[in-house]
């Protein structure tokens, strides 16, 4: 048996090491037993069509040569890949009907049935894959129903069927990523942090249960660390073999736990490493000058909060864990006094007051701006996710997901997990034009630092134009600065970060 361990294309620009595939790669057994009971070898590859530009190709002549033996593993992602996923699958199926195509990722574990409602998709793995994916893999080989399989949604009698439900591993207790299995000089990413980035992922979930993020839909606020020592080690092994000066954490919520972080910070102090994670305002907040100053001195060049929003009755609404919006301003200025650029992604236009949090929080950027002009602001439009709290006033508000896969690919949904377009019935277009035209003055004032294609003249241009528009709060149709900013290709720090 052979799988095909794939990674459709997401946006330009971004090389990233595909962890979900190479996580997956570190459980699978070496050797499958067949219906009959005689041992065959397992054989697997990742193809990642993000740097492979013929790795759709070369998953088709792998399939081609042998359907029946080959499963075909796709990571999916809403947005561009699964823009990619849905006709490439439904065109493979056509072509050979007896490859098993099986999905896994973000998207699958909270629209299971739109996926595998459709015949393109056989299975999908719901949550963590690694004990999933290699038991399901023993079970398809053997000839066994993969529905008995912990973790796994199929379609049975006209329904969503899922087997029971899987329990989460700390990840490296499945070992070390096989680096081995990719051409990993594809992968150096140049960054504002440094001219060879690489990618890791050092936890499982996260402890909180925001209500409007997906990550809450596939943990339920479960957290499992990796021990310090096996992130050091990894991070030794990016640098020490593959020549990474910087290191994006790409874990939910990286700074979970003070003395974890700590114990990381003092393994990288010396490697001359600029990193980058996910954090949480109040816990940082809390932590020792000692710690933060551990941090500054490891490397840490940035950490991205959900400050979310500037209405305190909409944070609790996002049951944000108990976050004070005061507490965003508090750390701001904590963060700069160490050197640490807080990255703040707000969250807007929620349901129950939109026009009240769009105005209380762009008021909020303002200050975070003023106290310090280092910091960086991502916003995005509230878009929901089945869990309990605001979803069900948006429902109330005639909000309903799409029920398949051709609506999800349908124009207004393509663009929707991406968080950018207003496709809900309380976002009116005046409130978005109202958000989008304060961010253009915004990212001309303050260009982000994490955009590498302005030169210092552009930026000073920029910033000069811009000026008696932000102090003045004049930030309706800047059609002059948007001209610019397209026309020097100006990236915003949500269309680089994730
Ligand atoms: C890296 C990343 C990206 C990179 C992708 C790089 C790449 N190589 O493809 C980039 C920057 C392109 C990106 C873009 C976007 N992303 Co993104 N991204 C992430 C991030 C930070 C890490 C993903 C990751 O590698 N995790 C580590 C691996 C090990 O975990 P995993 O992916 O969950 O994989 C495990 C299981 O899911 C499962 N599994 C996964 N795939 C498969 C496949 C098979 C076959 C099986 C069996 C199992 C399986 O097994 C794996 C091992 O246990 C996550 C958040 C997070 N921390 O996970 C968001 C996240 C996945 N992204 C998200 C979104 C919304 C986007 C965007 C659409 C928009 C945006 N603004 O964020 C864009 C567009 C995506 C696109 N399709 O182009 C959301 C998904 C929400 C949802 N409802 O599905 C997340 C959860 C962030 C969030 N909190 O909202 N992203």
């Amino acid at each position: 048996m052979h799988l095909l361990l794939f990674n459709p294309r997401a946006q330009k620009a971004h090389r990233r090491l595909p962890l979900s595939l190479l996580f997956l790669a570190r459980a699978l057994p070496h050797e499958v037993r067949g219906p009959t009971g005689r041992g065959e070898p397992l054989t697997w590859e990742i193809l990642d069509a993000n740097v492979d530009p013929r790795a759709k190709e070369r998953a088709e002549a792998a399939i081609a040569a042998d359907p029946a033996g080959t499963v075909l593993l796709v990571t999916v992602m809403p947005g561009p890949q699964l823009r990619q996923a849905v006709p490439w699958c439904r065109h493979l199926k056509a072509l050979w009907p007896q490859v098993r195509i099986v999905w896994g990722g973000y998207f699958p574990t909270v629209y299971p049935e739109a996926c595998v409602a459709d015949p393109a998709v056989d299975l999908v793995v719901l949550g963590q894959g690694e004990d999933t994916l290699r038991e399901l893999v023993v079970a398809l080989a053997a000839g066994a129903d993969p529905l008995a399989v912990p973790g796994v949604a199929g379609w049975r009698d006209g329904a969503l069927r899922k087997a029971g439900a899987r329990g989460y591993k700390v990840s490296s207790r499945y070992g070390d990523p096989p680096f081995h299995a990719l051409d990993m000089e594809r992968y150096a990413a140049r960054t504002f942090l440094g001219r060879r980035t690489f990618n890791h992922h050092s936890s499982v979930g996260c402890p909180y249960t925001c209500n409007f993020c997906a990550v809450t839909n596939m943990f339920e606020g479960r957290w499992l660390a990796d021990p310090a020592a096996d992130v050091v080690r990894v991070v030794r092994r990016l640098h020490d073999q593959h020549g990474a000066d910087a290191v994006e954490f790409h874990d939910n919520n990286f700074f979970a736990a003070e003395r974890r972080c700590a114990e990381v910070a003092r393994g990288l102090r010396g490697l001359g490493l600029r990193w980058w994670g996910e954090g949480r305002i109040d816990t940082m907040l809390g932590w020792s000058d000692a710690t933060w100053r551990l941090l500054a001195d490891s490397g840490l060049a940035m950490v991205f909060y959900g400050a979310e929003n500037a209405d305190q009755a909409t944070l609790e609404a996002m049951n944000k864990g108990g976050l004070q919006v005061h507490e965003t301003l508090e750390l701001n200025r904590r963060a700069a006094a160490f050197g640490v650029i807080p990255e703040f992604s707000f969250v807007l236009g929620n349901p129950v007051d939109p026009w009240g949090d769009v105005e209380a929080t762009l008021a909020l950027i303002r200050r975070l701006k003023e106290d310090n002009g280092a910091c960086e602001i991502i916003l995005y439009m509230y878009t929901p996710v089945p869990l309990p709290g605001m979803y069900e006033q948006a429902v109330a508000q005639g909000f309903s997901f799409p029920r398949t896969l051709d609506d999800w690919l349908a124009p207004p949904w393509t663009r929707y997990e991406e968080r950018r377009n207003a496709v809900t019935p309380w976002h009116s277009p005046d409130l978005v034009r109202r958000v989008y035209d304060f961010e253009a003055v915004l990212h001309a004032r303050w260009p982000s630092v994490s955009d590498r294609n302005l030169r210092p003249w552009q930026r000073r241009l920029l910033r000069a134009l811009a000026a008696p528009r932000w102090q003045a709060g004049r930030t309706g149709r800047p059609l002059e600065l948007r001209a610019l900013q397209k026309l020097w290709h100006y990236r915003r720090p949500e269309e680089m970060g994730f």
